[in-house]
Parts: structure tokens; sequence; C-alpha cells
């Protein structure tokens, strides 16, 4: 007998849960009735009623009642929902929810007992939340906006239009959050250029509430943009005029004081009131010649370049030295050398004679001409050095030295072993020729700079020589 009433009870719910369910939907926050009523008649004094929640079929007892006295007094503040025991006797055990959240959502179960066997009725709540009026706000380059609204269930969905009622949606990008109340933010960006003044709406839609809000904005187009280009259209012609000015006043200096420093040079090449030769001696090939034409063209520098010192001759006429003018007291010329290309003959003794004569009219300053494009061999490193000897011997002190072809060869490589003949100066230059003589400042000065260190050596070399006598 009993596990027939036990199969009939089983039966009676199943089939109460299949028949009949109560599908109740709620906005959060109003108050809600769950209905629940039995025949009064069928109902006896000290048999239980009681409400089941389940959440994902995880059930618990919310409501107890016996004889209309509750049993669950002690979780009276815990539970949710309230039963008016005294509609109970009127067979009315509806629940009440008050301020109805997520957290209520689920299953409700109200069972009771009747004299004729258990009876069950089954609700479903769901709770849907009326997300926030929409926040819109503008970004600083007005080429986006954004739209967010809180607390919203099921996910709201954002729909962008622009004036006249231009549907912009698929222009922005929507996300949403879970947050810890069980409601969705959402935060949706829409990105676009703004051409003309118009009013740009977001609305968040509710789709089972059948609800939405909308928030517009009115927008001028690149209001920020306009500041920009009157930024732009004042600062950067000021800052170009600056810069502007900068670099004429940089150029101005250099070109001025360049130009100066180069007419200072020149002064002091003519101011030199003694007669100076200065004398180069170098082998043929090595740029004798041209050395002596870029001096001319450096000093001169009015003039057009011209084949003061015939380079180039062909064939070489190293047996005929110039003598190449170029102030009223200054000249430039060749030591005589021997036609078989060696620096010294028989005839030495002669010429270093010559020499030391010709030095007691007038200053003659010594210079060395090699080409950089000529390796020393031993036999030359000797005779070099044996001509550097004689030199000194005849004039104090040993030659300079003139590196040509430097835009050919190493100059830096062969200073060294100069410097070890004894050549206080050793200087290299990149001639001006015949084929190729653009005059720049920093080729002139070196030839400048090359002819006032002669001067000045035998201006030293005078006075050391006086002070001996
Ligand atoms: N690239 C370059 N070529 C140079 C330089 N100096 C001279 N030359 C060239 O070298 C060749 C010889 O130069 P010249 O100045 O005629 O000297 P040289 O051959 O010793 O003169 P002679 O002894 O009279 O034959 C010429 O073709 C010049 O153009 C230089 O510094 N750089
Ligand atoms: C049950 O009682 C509540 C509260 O008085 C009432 O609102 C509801 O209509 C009643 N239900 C029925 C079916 O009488
Ligand atoms: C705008 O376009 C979106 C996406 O294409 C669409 O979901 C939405 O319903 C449209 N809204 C209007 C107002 O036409
Ligand atoms: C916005 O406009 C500018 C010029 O007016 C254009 O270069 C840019 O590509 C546009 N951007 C978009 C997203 O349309």
């Amino acid at each position: 007998m009993k596990i027939f009433i036990i199969g009939l009870i089983l039966m009676v719910v199943k089939r109460t849960g299949e028949s009949f369910v109560n599908e109740i939907t709620a906005v959060r926050g109003s108050d809600v009735w769950i209905e629940c009523t039995f025949d009064a008649t069928r109902m006896s004094q000290d048999e239980p009623v009681w409400w089941l929640h389940c959440e994902n079929s995880n059930c618990i007892e919310i409501q107890h009642f016996i004889g209309g006295v509750d049993q669950l007094q002690d979780r009276a503040a815990s539970r949710r929902g309230r039963v008016y025991p005294d509609k109970l006797r009127e067979g009315n055990a509806s629940l009440f929810i008050e301020n109805v959240q997520m957290s209520d959502e689920g299953h409700y179960e109200c069972s009771a007992i009747l004299t004729d066997g258990p009876c069950t009725t089954i609700s479903v709540l769901t709770v849907l939340a009326s997300s926030e009026p929409p926040q819109l706000t503008e970004a600083l380059d007005t080429r986006s906006f954004t739209c967010s609204s809180r607390n919203g269930f099921p996910p709201a969905l954002v729909t962008w239009t622009g004036g006249s009622g231009m549907n912009y949606t698929l222009d922005s990008v929507t996300q949403h959050t879970l947050n810890p109340e069980g409601l969705y933010d959402v935060v949706s960006k829409l990105t676009r250029n703004v051409t003309e003044e118009e009013t740009i709406c977001c609305t968040v839609w509710n789709q089972p509430l059948q609800e939405h809000k909308t928030n517009c904005m009115r927008v001028t187009p690149g209001q920020e943009t306009d500041d920009q280009h009157l930024l732009t259209a004042t600062l950067i012609p000021v800052a170009l005029f600056i810069l502007a000015c900068c670099v004429g006043f940089m150029i101005y200096r250099y070109c001025y004081k360049g130009r100066r420093n180069l007419a200072r040079k020149q002064k002091r090449i003519s101011n030199c009131s003694h007669q100076t030769v200065i004398v180069l001696i170098g082998k043929p090939e090595h740029g004798v010649p041209s050395l002596i034409n870029s001096c001319v063209f450096a000093y001169k520098a009015e003039e057009p370049f011209a084949n003061w010192a015939g380079a180039e001759k062909d064939p070489p006429h190293y047996a005929q030295p110039e003598e190449v003018p170029l102030t009223e007291r200054i000249t430039i010329t060749r030591a005589l050398l021997r036609p078989e290309d060696r620096f010294w003959t028989s005839e030495r003794e002669a010429y270093l004679d010559m020499w030391k004569r010709e030095a007691q009219s007038h200053r003659r300053p010594f210079v060395f001409v090699h080409s950089c494009t000529e390796m020393l061999t031993t036999v030359a490193k000797d005779e070099i050095k044996e001509l550097f000897e004689d030199i000194k011997s005849v004039m104090g002190s040993h030659p300079f030295t003139g590196l040509t072809k430097k835009n050919q060869g190493h100059a830096e490589e062969l200073m060294p072993f100069f410097h070890s003949l004894g050549s206080k100066r050793v200087f290299s230059f990149h001639n001006y020729t015949i084929q190729e003589h653009k005059r720049t400042a920093k080729r002139d000065e070196e030839f400048l700079d090359f002819m006032n260190a002669c001067i000045e050596e035998t201006d030293s070399e005078t006075v050391r020589l006086i002070e001996d006598v």
C-alpha cells in the first residue's frame, strides 16, 4: 500500500511537472507573486505545505508550513520570498518576492500533501534587467564616440544612427562584460569621420523587454581638427621662419667667416715683405706643377684657373724650372732635377753651393713633393733621406713635405716617414688640375695655409739665424 502511494506521488508530480509550468518574467527590482493555490477543502491541518527554489538542479527549501506555522523561522532573514499564513487556510500559498534580483531566477516548486494525495505547482522565474540610460561621449579626435550602459540582462544590443537616420552600427564595435551582480555592462565604440554637422545617437536595446533607451549628441565636423589646422596654420610657418632664419644666419656666418678667414690668409701672404722663393723638389709625375698652379689659383681668388706652371707638359719638363710669380715678392719654383730621374748626380756639390748662395740674397723655403700614389721603396727612402740631410746642411732645417694626389692614395701612411726624416710640417693636397679645378673654400684654405707656413718658417728661421750670429 505504502509503495503504491509513493508511486502515485511520483506519478502525480511527474504529471503536474509536465502539464503545468507557470512561466513568469519579472523586471529586476520589481515585486513578483509566484502563484500557488490548492483546493482548501482537501487540505488538512497537520499536513505540510512547502516551497523549493532550484537553480541548475540545486534545490533548497525556502518555505515550510505545518498547520499554518512557519517551520523555517530560524532562516527567516536569509531566505527569499514570503507566504501569507492567513491565506494558507484559503488554499492560497502564493510566494511574494520583493525587489526581485538575478539570484531569484530559477525553478520554484510549491507542494502540499492534500487528503487525496500530494500536489505540486512548478513555476519558472526569469528576471530581466533594463540597462541604465546610455552615456555618450566623444573622443578628442572627433573620430570616435563611446556609448556605455550598465546593468542589463540579457546583454543589451547597441545600435548607432547618424543624421537623417543613417545606420552607423556597422562602423561600431561592441563589447559586453558580465559584472559581479550577474548583469551585463556594455561599451560600444563608433569610429566615424564627421563630415557635416549631425546628430549621432546611440540606442541600447533590451529585446525580451521590448525596451530601448537612446542618447544623442550634436557633433560638428572636425571641430578639433579645425583647431589643429589653426595650430598648424600658424605654428608651422612660424617654426619654418625661425628655422630659415637660423639656417640663413649659420650659412651667412659660415660663408662670411670662411671668406673672411681666406681673405685674412691671402692678406698675410701679400703682406710678406721679404723676397721669398718657395722651392719645390719632386720627381716627374708627382704633381709639382699642379701644386704650383694650385697655390697661385688659391691665392688669386678672383682669377680663373690657368696653367701658370706648365703642368702636364709632354714630355715632362722637369729640367726647366718655372719661376711662377705669386706676389710682388714671392715666387714659387721648382728645384732642378736630373733627367735620369734621380735627385743627385755628380753635380750635387755645385747645386748645394748655388742654393747656399741663393739663400743669402732671399729666403728659400724648401718643400719636398711626393705623390700619395707612389709607394716608397728602400732605395727611394735612402735617396730622399740623403736629400733631406743635404737641404738641412745648406738651409739649416729639413724641408717641409707636400703629399699630392691625396684623393688617390693614403697620405696618412706616408706622413710618419717624412716626419721621421725631420720634416716639421707634412701637408697633403688634392691639387687643382687642368681637368678638375672646382674652387672650394676648404681646398683654397689648404694651399693658403701651406704658403703661409712656408713664409712663417723662413721668418723664424731668419730670426734663429740672426740670433745665432
Ligand atoms: N688626382 C690628382 N691628380 C693630380 C694631382 N696633382 C697632379 N695630378 C695629376 O698628375 C699628373 C701630373 O701632374 P703634373 O702637375 O703635370 O706634375 P708632373 O707630372 O710632376 O709634372 P712634370 O714633372 O712637369 O711632368 C697630371 O695629370 C695632373 O693632373 C692631385 O693632387 N690629384
Ligand atoms: C493569493 O493571495 C495574494 C495575496 O493576497 C493575492 O494577490 C492573489 O491574487 C491570491 N491568489 C489567488 C489565486 O486568489
Ligand atoms: C542597423 O544595422 C544593424 C546591423 O546591420 C542592425 O542590427 C540594426 O537593426 C540596424 N538598425 C536600424 C535602426 O536600422
Ligand atoms: C577620414 O577623413 C580623412 C580625410 O578627410 C581620410 O584621410 C580618412 O581616411 C578618413 N577616415 C575614415 C575612417 O573614413
